[in-house]
């Protein structure tokens, strides 16, 4: 075939401009070697020779429930997924809230994956101890639907997971420092996995044509300083003075021709902290005059978080001298002030608490 005859023949020339197109982006057609999460689990477990594989499936249970309620979120508005628990549909049947309805599928897809002897849930008062007979050996922590305020603006929500090594016949509560696994789920424009594990943290997309996480992002590393901060302004007058003092230099720089920082503040801490892993900068939730501790709670929503932030280079503080992972717990539901991001922020709000000499 020649010249003459691709030009008579409009959809061979199609063909050909694509496939050119498309060598010149060096882009595959389609991707035939895919590292899925479970895969990419899979190969982290075989790093260790004498791994059970116990984590690896708590992991993909988490990865089940995650799925799951992605896909609840997605439908929410059409399946009548919003409003009050235990309301009533227009069939007669009781209608489950999307925070209630998550819970349950991470404690379901937990209990039965044989691997965690006790959970801690944001919407369970108490611990939920599993049976000796489906007892494994984990501790996990989870929020299973965090920014629920956001959910009928259609806003970004997330669910937040930290899973502890600790001795199931401890009396006490464990440290950050005994997380082995962290991480969250963005149900934002994608719905994103972000996992650290083994010293390093990964960033999954779903998928939706075939239902599985994919290895976008390995090794994340985050910028040493950013230009953006994260707080609700709101509680301005309520905040201590470092806290002013930092803000104010963040809008009205010191040094001559430096930029102001922007602002942004979503109002739900996986969108915020995903924001902030991707494009560094600081997000703050201080204790104010009213809360003395904050809002946020530390087994599974600072803890995971600090854990993922740190393995990719950056930093969570609570007070100078103070990290994150270090708080020794002493309830479940217990909560901490938090400034999290990009190292040289995180440094320099410590900085203004170190010049007012207290905290
Ligand atoms: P929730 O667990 O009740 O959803 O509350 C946690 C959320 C976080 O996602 C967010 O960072 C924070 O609350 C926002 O709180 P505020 O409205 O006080 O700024
Ligand atoms: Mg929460």
């Amino acid at each position: 075939m020649d010249n003459g005859d691709l030009a008579t023949e409009p959809k061979l020339l199609r063909l050909l401009v694509n496939s050119i197109s498309l060598k010149m982006a060096g882009q595959p057609t389609f991707d035939t070697n895919l590292m899925t999460l479970t895969r990419f689990l899979i190969g982290e477990q075989r790093k260790y020779p004498t791994a059970t594989g116990e984590l690896t499936t708590l992991l993909n249970a988490l990865q089940t429930a995650i799925k799951s309620v992605s896909s609840a979120v997605r439908k929410a508005g059409m399946t009548n997924l919003f409003g009050l628990a235990s309301t009533v549909n227009v069939q007669g049947e009781e209608v489950k809230r999307l925070d209630v309805l998550s819970n349950e599928l991470f404690i379901n897809m937990l209990k039965e994956s044989f691997t965690t002897y006790k959970m801690i849930s944001e919407e369970n008062e108490h611990a939920i101890e599993i049976d000796d007979d489906k007892a494994g050996k984990y501790l996990i922590a989870f929020d299973p639907l965090d920014g629920s305020s956001n959910i009928e603006a259609s806003v970004s929500i997330g669910s937040i997971f930290a899973i502890y090594r600790h001795d199931p016949k401890a009396t006490d509560l464990p440290s950050g420092r005994a997380i082995v696994a962290a991480g969250y789920a963005l149900y934002g424009s994608a719905t994103v996995i972000v996992l650290a594990i083994n010293n390093n943290a990964h960033c999954f997309m779903l998928d939706p044509a075939i239902g599985e996480f994919v290895l976008t992002e390995p090794n994340i590393k985050m910028k040493p300083r950013g230009s953006i901060y994260s707080v609700n302004e709101g509680y301005h007058s309520k905040w201590d003075q470092a806290m002013k003092n930092y803000v104010h230099k963040k809008k009205y720089p010191e040094k001559e021709g430096q930029k102001p920082y922007s602002s942004r503040y979503v109002g739900s801490m996986v969108a915020d902290l995903h924001r902030t892993f991707k494009y560094g900068g600081i997000f703050m939730y201080p204790r104010t005059s009213d809360a003395p501790n904050g809002k946020l709670r530390l087994l599974y929503e600072c803890n995971p978080m600090a854990f993922v932030v740190e393995k990719a280079g950056g930093k969570a503080m609570v007070a100078p001298g103070q990290s994150i992972l270090d708080i020794k717990p002493t309830n479940i539901h217990q909560r901490t002030p938090i400034f999290i991001g990009s190292v040289d922020d995180v440094d320099e709000i410590m900085d203004e608490y170190n010049k007012l000499g207290t905290y």
